[in-house]
């Protein structure tokens, strides 16, 4: 039995789902860059995941999560391709059904995306119908059963194919690339982020101090620059909020409610603060974590304004893109600098760390407190309502846990024998750490010395030194936050509300 028409029926539905797609990111990319059926259909994976799914993909592929993702949609997309050829072969139109099917996926997922507007179906659905148009040709010109005389009749060679396919892949991945292009350059925000000038800070923040940064070869520098630092958020495609389209409504349990547009933003007294963001997914040791100087204002002014009404214990914030956040109304109304931030280390927040505004509350991780893009705060309560990752089985509050790192040396690296140095970073936001202790092998603890904090809310650089002798050894550290707790040895995963443990490393002397 000839193996080939199947073969050539599985090729031409994947060139098909290719050809398809390719149309519909095109579309998207020139008319709606917020619907890319691969984005909106990722974007409903993302939301659709369990917690444990979130947990293995940050833990396995980092802030690289959605480019393993698009890649993963990409493959699942090639198998369900060779399915519908296949399916076109067995019976036709069973394939175009299938392909008409997944394009009503992809309308699906991109009409009930927040900010769905009114054409949010078109890419999708031409994604579809190409799709269907493509594999009812290829299969009948190429793959059809013997028994389909019709078929037979125009039934063509191997090179025919080649080329007839050959050419629906290039179009498929010339508009892909072209579409993908157009959305990434038509982010209209970006241009006006750029040629955006913050006013001044009414009150700045104490200069770094001298004695913070430990300026050691392989530690990172205490203030992190915006890019390194890290990103994690559920937005594949990064909201293009412009300012002037901008605006906060502060309402729930409230006296007055608050409007908020960007002018009257800026035109506040904006304060500067350093304050480290960390994530809750961070692994003992992980590198979700990082530290910026921040211009905003605060929170509790503008709450103070609103007049939270009495039961009220929660602050929902909602961002441009539908996620929420839920912290507790006291970290946003007591004495910490919880703020609304427009800039990140002396300009405007980059895209992705959340143009034009965002919330930052040292002391919390950022999936109960830093929501990016923010239009929305409700005054409630916790007993009322939920929010993104806490409806996902994450803890309801977030209070960041003791943590430290060793940074130098690298595990795994070869040190050479004699004078070297072990070095890290140790933080617990909001509280402060008094100290690290460093245990090599089965030794005592010792003593690192601290650099000089920034402040309780910001992480501190610690280093201690070693004379390194031959051979394998195992490097562990503690720290001491400013009650006197130490770190706990007890390991716990990130979920659901934040890793323990302590850092380990291993290192070959010679
Ligand atoms: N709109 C929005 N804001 C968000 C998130 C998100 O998914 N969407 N993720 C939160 C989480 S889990 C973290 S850890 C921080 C990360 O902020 P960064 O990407 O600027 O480092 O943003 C928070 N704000
Ligand atoms: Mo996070």
């Amino acid at each position: 039995m000839n193996s080939r028409p199947r073969a050539q029926a599985a090729a031409s539905g994947v060139v098909a789902v290719v050809f398809g797609v390719g149309l519909g990111e095109l579309v998207a990319g020139i008319l709606i860059p917020a619907s890319s059926p691969v984005a909106v259909v990722g974007g409903a994976l993302i939301d659709g995941a369990p917690a444990w799914a979130k947990d293995t993909a940050i833990t396995l592929f980092g802030t690289a999560d959605k480019v393993a993702l698009v890649i993963g949609i990409l493959i699942v997309l090639l198998f369900v391709g060779a399915g519908i050829g296949l399916l076109e072969r067995w019976r036709s139109p069973v394939g175009r059904i299938a392909a008409v099917a997944l394009g009503i996926v992809g309308i699906i997922a991109a009409i009930t995306r927040a900010g769905a507007s009114g054409l949010s179906w078109l890419p999708a659905a031409v994604a579809g119908g190409a799709a269907a148009l493509a594999v009812g040709i290829l299969v009948r010109r190429f793959a059809a059963r013997a028994d389909d005389e019709v078929a037979a009749k125009t039934g063509s060679n191997r090179r025919d194919f080649l080329v007839w396919s050959g050419a629906a892949t290039l179009i498929g991945i010339a508009t892909a690339a072209g579409g993908t292009a157009l959305r990434v350059s038509s982010q209209a925000a970006d241009a006006a982020r750029r040629a955006l000038k913050l006013p001044a800070a009414a009150v700045k923040a104490a200069p770094i101090p001298a004695g913070a940064e430990l300026s050691i070869g392989g530690l990172p520098p205490v203030v992190t620059p915006n890019a390194d630092f890290y990103r994690i958020d559920t937005a594949l495609i990064v909201p293009d909020v412009a300012v002037a389209d901008w605006s906060l409504r502060i309402h729930g349990l409230v006296d007055n409610e608050v409007t908020l547009t960007w002018d009257e933003l800026v035109a506040l007294p904006l304060e500067e603060s350093v304050t480290t963001l960390m994530c809750v997914s961070n692994e003992v040791g992980g590198s979700l974590v990082g530290n910026a100087l921040w211009l905003g204002y605060p929170l509790r002014e503008l709450l103070a304004k609103a007049g939270p009404q009495a039961g009220a214990d929660m602050v929902l914030s909602t961002s441009i893109d539908g996620f929420t956040a839920s912290s507790p109304l006291e970290a946003l109304t007591d004495d910490r600098n919880a703020i609304l931030a427009v800039g990140m280390n002396g300009e405007p927040l980059p895209a992705e760390h959340g143009f034009p505004v965002r919330m930052v509350v040292p002391g919390l991780y950022g999936y109960v407190s830093a929501t990016k893009w923010v239009v929305d705060l409700e005054v409630t309560r916790f007993a009322d309502a939920t929010a993104y990752w806490t409806d996902r089985g994450w803890s309801e509050r977030g209070p960041i846990k003791i943590a430290s790192r060793i940074n130098v040396p690298q595990s795994g690296n070869n040190v050479a024998a004699g004078d070297a140095v072990i070095a890290g970073f140790a933080w617990q936001q909001h509280t402060g750490i008094s100290a690290v202790e460093v245990q090599i092998d089965d030794g005592p603890w010792q003593q690192a010395t601290l650099a000089t904090a920034i402040s309780d809310d910001t992480w501190v650089q610690w280093s201690m030194p070693w004379s390194a002798k031959a051979g394998d050894h195992s490097i562990r550290c503690r720290a001491t936050n400013a009650n006197g707790e130490v770190q706990t040895e007890q390991e716990a995963p990130p979920a659901p509300d934040g890793s323990s443990g302590w850092d380990r490393i291993s290192v070959t002397v010679r």
